[in-house]
C-alpha cells in the first residue's frame, strides 16, 4: 500500500564529487561507429562536436547537463537538447568507457541533417522544428562506446572546442592516449 508517513531519509547519498569529471575532455568512439568528443566544461555544462554518424558534423557549446557520480567513479550526465533530443552519458573514465542512450524525437530520425550545424547560431530555429515534430515514436539508441582519448584540460576552457569538426587539423579524433 502507498504510505503516507513522510518519507524516510535517503539511504543513498552522492558518493563522491563530480570535480573528478570536470575539466576533461574525452573522444569516444560507439559500438555503432559514430564519434563523439565531449569537453565537461564544468558541473553545468558540456560542449561537445560529433565527428561521425548519423548527426555527424554537428557541434554545441554550453549545453546545460545534470552531472552526478555512481559508486565506482562512474560518472552519469543527461540533457535534453533544444531540439528535443534527449541523451543520458555514463562515462567511466578508469575503465575508459562510456555508454550512452540517446532519445531522438521522429523527426530527427527522420531528417537528421536539419540537425547537423553549429546548434548555438541556430537556437530558435530547433526550437520551432522540435514543436513542430513529429516527436513520436522516439527513436532510442544505446550503445556502449570506447574512450580512445581522455585528457585534463581545465574548466570553463572556452578554447578546448571552439570550432566544427569539420575544421580541424587531419586526424585530429583519431588520436590515442
Ligand atoms: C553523446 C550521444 C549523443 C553525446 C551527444 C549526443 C555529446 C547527441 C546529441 C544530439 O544529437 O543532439 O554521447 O555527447
Amino acid at each position: 500500500m502507498i504510505s503516507h508517513e513522510a518519507a524516510a531519509a535517503p539511504t543513498v547519498s552522492p558518493t563522491g564529487p563530480v570535480s573528478g569529471l570536470v575539466g576533461h575532455r574525452f573522444i569516444y568512439t560507439y559500438a555503432n561507429g559514430w564519434q563523439y568528443e565531449m569537453y565537461v566544461k564544468n558541473e553545468r555544462t558540456i560542449d561537445y562536436r560529433i565527428h561521425s554518424g548519423m548527426v555527424g558534423g554537428r557541434w554545441v557549446r554550453d549545453q546545460t547537463v545534470e552531472l552526478t557520480v555512481l559508486p565506482g567513479q562512474c560518472y552519469k550526465i543527461g540533457w535534453t537538447e533544444p531540439t528535443g533530443t534527449s541523451v543520458v552519458v555514463n562515462v567511466v573514465p578508469a575503465a575508459r568507457v562510456i555508454h550512452g542512450t540517446i532519445f531522438f524525437p521522429r523527426w530527427v530520425h527522420e531528417f537528421p541533417s536539419r540537425t547537423v550545424l553549429f546548434q548555438n547560431d541556430h537556437l530558435d530555429q530547433m526550437r520551432r522544428f522540435r514543436d513542430l515534430g513529429p516527436t513520436y515514436p522516439l527513436d532510442v539508441v544505446s550503445e556502449h562506446a570506447e574512450i580512445t582519448w581522455l585528457e585534463y584540460v581545465g574548466p570553463d576552457d572556452e578554447t578546448v572546442i571552439a570550432v566544427g569538426p569539420e575544421s580541424l587539423p587531419p586526424g585530429f579524433a583519431a588520436r590515442r592516449n
